[in-house]
Formats: structure tokens, C-alpha cells, sequence
């Protein structure tokens, strides 16, 4: 299946440095985005080593959905592995991690995998509906219906590639179709958009450049307060 992808990232109004990060392999149809975390530059060097880490060792082997996500799997636990490892070579990037979130595609077919707070979002007929679930203390605790506490809890996140030896990601697999789009992006712009503000937003423009130019104008509009990144993915 032939797509169409598009993806922008901004440091936003109130950082100084943008710790997201994407990345895509058109020939792999690959596509996966990061938010990282750590004191001064460990954030930047945990996502764009988790991007660059999955982008390199994802290889499809055999055929089939179960396939394509056991490739993803392993190209996950790979990823932890290479920040886990960078983060043990000194004290300024020691506790680094990421977030992730990343989606293959076969001919039919589209798997995410996801770890964190970053989210996948699925559009069909003017519709968008949120694919993920956070880890996130905030999401979890809702998921076990306990009362919301704060808006102070957001923050804090419950699994980051690269924190530990091991990680566990989760995983959606869905069948799509020509007209179908994804959306991966980070919480820069989630906290400012719901899935209704998305569709909103994705359906006014023609292509997905435009439309991740608007999405992320609706983040800096909002006080951008975190960087905010955007990856759109159109099937043909
Ligand atoms: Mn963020």
C-alpha cells in the first residue's frame, strides 16, 4: 500500500531545546515518533537515539500480522536497549529516556506499537479516534476508575524506552484502507487537542503537510508549553 506521510516538529514557546523527535522509512513503511526525557541534552540524545536505533534494526521477517509485529517488538526492545546502554556511559545522561510511538504498514494492514505518553490516532470519514493508551499515571489511574487527582500527575509517566534493561510495549493492529490516516504525535500537542479538535483540523486541509502545519499552529495558539511534533501518515 502506497501513502502519504508528512511530519513537523517545534520546540513550542516556553522550552529551550526540542526533546521530540521522529523519524520514517518510506522503502520499510515505518514511521515512529519520541518524547525524550533527562537534564539538559540527555532528552534530545534518548530520542533521537530510540528513532535512529528503530529505524535501522526493524526488518520485516516472514510473512504475515504476527510477523510484521514481532519485527516491531524486537526493534522496540532493541531501541531500549541502545538508550539503556548510551545512558550508562556518564552522569549527564544517566536516568535518560523516551517515550514511543511507531507504526508499520503491509499491503492491508498496520500495527503500532507504543510505550508512554506519545499516541497514535486513527482517521477514517471525518472521523479520529485515539488508538493508544497512555502510561501515564494520570490514564492509568483513570483506566482502574479512580478519581482524576491533578493536572500536576500528567506529567509523570509510568513505562519510557531506555530507563531499564527491559521495557513492554503494547500493541493495536488494525485492518486500513486508501483514504485512512494515522496520526502519531506527542503531548505537546494532546494536551491542547482532543480527537475531535484533530479530525477537525486534519479534515480542513487537502494534504497532510498542511495538515500538521495546523495541527502543530494549534499547540503554539494554546501557549505551546511543551514542544510539540506531528507525523501524518495518508493511505493511498
Ligand atoms: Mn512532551
Amino acid at each position: 500500500m502506497q501513502c502519504d506521510v508528512a511530519a513537523l516538529s517545534d520546540v513550542g514557546h516556553k522550552r529551550s531545546n526540542n526533546e521530540d523527535c521522529f523519524g520514517y522509512d518510506l522503502a520499510k513503511k515505518l514511521f515512529v515518533v519520541c518524547d525524550g526525557m533527562g537534564g539538559l541534552a540527555a532528552g534530545e540524545i534518548a530520542s533521537r537515539t530510540a528513532v535512529d536505533h528503530l529505524l535501522t534494526h526493524y526488518s520485516r521477517g516472514g510473512s504475515g500480522t504476527m510477523a510484521m509485529e514481532d519485527s516491531l517488538h524486537e526493534a522496540i526492545l532493541s531501541s531500549n536497549m541502545a538508550v539503556w546502554a548510551a545512558s550508562q556511559t556518564g552522569p549527564h545522561v544517566r536516568g535518560m529516556g523516551t517515550t514511543l510511538v511507531a507504526a508499520c504498514l503491509d499491503q492491508s494492514r498496520i500495527v503500532i506499537g507504543n510505550v508512554g505518553d506519545s499516541r497514535a490516532y486513527f482517521l477514517r470519514d471525518g472521523a479520529c479516534a485515539q488508538i493508544t493508551q497512555d502510561h501515564s499515571v494520570e490514564a492509568e489511574r483513570r483506566r482502574l476508575g479512580l478519581q482524576e487527582d491533578a493536572a500536576s500527575l500528567r506529567q509523570f509517566i509510568t513505562r519510557a524506552v531506555g530507563v531499564a534493561e527491559s521495557v513492554q510495549p503494547d500493541f493495536f493492529t488494525a485492518e486500513v484502507g486508501p483514504g485512512d490516516s494515522i496520526l502519531l504525535t506527542t503531548d505537546g500537542l494532546t494536551r491542547y487537542a482532543d480527537a475531535g479538535k484533530i479530525a477537525l483540523e486534519v479534515n480542513r486541509h487537502a494534504s497532510v503537510a498542511e495538515a500538521c502545519a495546523g495541527l502543530i499552529e494549534i499547540a503554539k495558539s494554546e501557549g505551546a508549553e511543551d514542544n510539540v511534533t506531528c507525523l501524518l501518515l495518508r493511505l493511498l
